[in-house]
């Protein structure tokens, strides 16, 4: 009978790898496994419970917030809330970052950036949606938190991962110290170790990018993809492209088998289309820690300074190889924008 770990146990014994941790981040882990467990519930049952269609309510994004976002946002701030570890949650469901005042919460040391649940417009068609987290040591001393804890960069996150709500339900993060994937067993609730030390595969044949805003894309991103189709067997090329249009999921199968994907600036997203708090920089940890890279096309994601909660940013991460290939076509042919897009974020809306 093969040993079965659940996410618990293995939180537990991994506490060790942290010689001054007294538990508190393998708790706020327990917390936020316990709200992806009740999300998923409710994920799974979507269509059968009138939580589909459109809350009428739009978020900071603009976007029609779908019940589901509304209902998995309100779940993971409560499971936050009452874990006592977190004392700031930055959502995307939420204008401002949200302030845990609740008693237990007074002394936490973390801050959490949640995007509750990416790819929310494929609920409805069924398609693979998820929860991406980022986790960081609060700064100030004392008072309050306030907004100098949340806009942290990349690299001070102590912790990162994602759930998606596929085929199968699994939990992914990393503390620094590698990647590790869990399947939920509906059987027993729990989440079991599944995939132990992820790591990314250098290269790979697989590209995943919305062509449909191919018009609007920069030189070099365009000469990337016309190079992703030219055939040429010795660099087992034409590559496949596959997009899901659920950022979670499109990153999940790179890892798995190996690709790259890229949400690059266009002319209706200057900026960049994805979060650089709560989708970006979560992402660049768990893929460096698995071996890959990520990039804004120019610049490590990890070291992108942070200006404001919904800042968003170009994005081209995966395989190694990949990631360097698609840098050497807009270092060639956008090279101008590099500066821009640096620039741009400090304007950013
Ligand atoms: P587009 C989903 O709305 C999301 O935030 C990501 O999960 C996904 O990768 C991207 O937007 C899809 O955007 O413009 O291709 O529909």
């Amino acid at each position: 009978m093969k040993q079965v770990t659940t996410l618990g146990q293995f939180i537990i014994e991994k506490q060790n790898d942290f010689p001054y941790a007294k538990g508190e981040l393998s708790r706020l882990l327990r917390d936020i496994g316990i709200a992806a467990k009740i999300v998923n519930r409710e994920v799974n049952k979507a269509g059968l419970v009138d939580i589909l269609g459109d809350q009428g309510a739009t978020n900071v994004q603009g976007e029609n917030q779908k019940k589901l976002d509304v209902y998995a946002n309100e779940q993971f701030i409560a499971a936050l809330s009452s874990g006592g570890e977190c004392c700031i949650v930055a959502s995307e469901e939420n204008d401002d970052m949200v302030r845990i005042d609740s008693e237990v919460s007074k002394n936490a040391k973390y801050i959490v950036a949640i995007d509750p649940l990416d790819g929310s417009s494929n609920i409805d068609c069924n398609v693979a949606v998820g929860t991406i987290f980022s986790i960081y040591r609060r700064i100030t001393k004392n008072g309050l938190p306030t907004l100098e804890d949340v806009l942290q960069k990349g690299t001070n996150q102590v912790a990162a991962g994602y759930i998606i709500y596929g085929s199968s339900t699994m939990l992914v993060y990393t503390t620094g110290k590698g990647v590790n994937g869990f399947t939920l067993d509906p059987s027993i609730g729990e989440f079991c170790l599944s995939h132990p030390n992820l790591k990314i595969p250098e290269d790979g044949t697989i590209y995943s990018i919305n062509e449909g805003n191919y018009v609007h894309f920069p030189d070099g991103v365009k000469q990337y993809i016309k190079y992703c189709q030219v055939e040429d067997k010795a660099t087992l090329r034409p590559y496949t492209s596959r997009y899901i249009g659920s950022m979670v999921a499109d990153i999940h199968r790179s890892i798995i088998k190996g690709g790259v994907f890229i949400y690059p600036t266009t002319s209706s997203a200057p900026n960049g289309k994805l979060r650089l708090m709560y989708e970006c920089n979560p992402m660049a940890f768990i893929i460096e820690q698995a071996g890959g890279k990520a990039s804004d096309g120019f610049n490590r994601i990890l070291d992108l300074e942070v200006d404001s909660l919904h800042q968003r940013s170009a994005i081209f991460i995966g395989s190694e190889h990949m990631v360097l290939k698609a840098e050497e076509f807009m270092k060639a042919h956008s090279a101008g924008q590099a500066n821009g897009v640096v620039a741009s974020k400090k304007s950013v809306a």
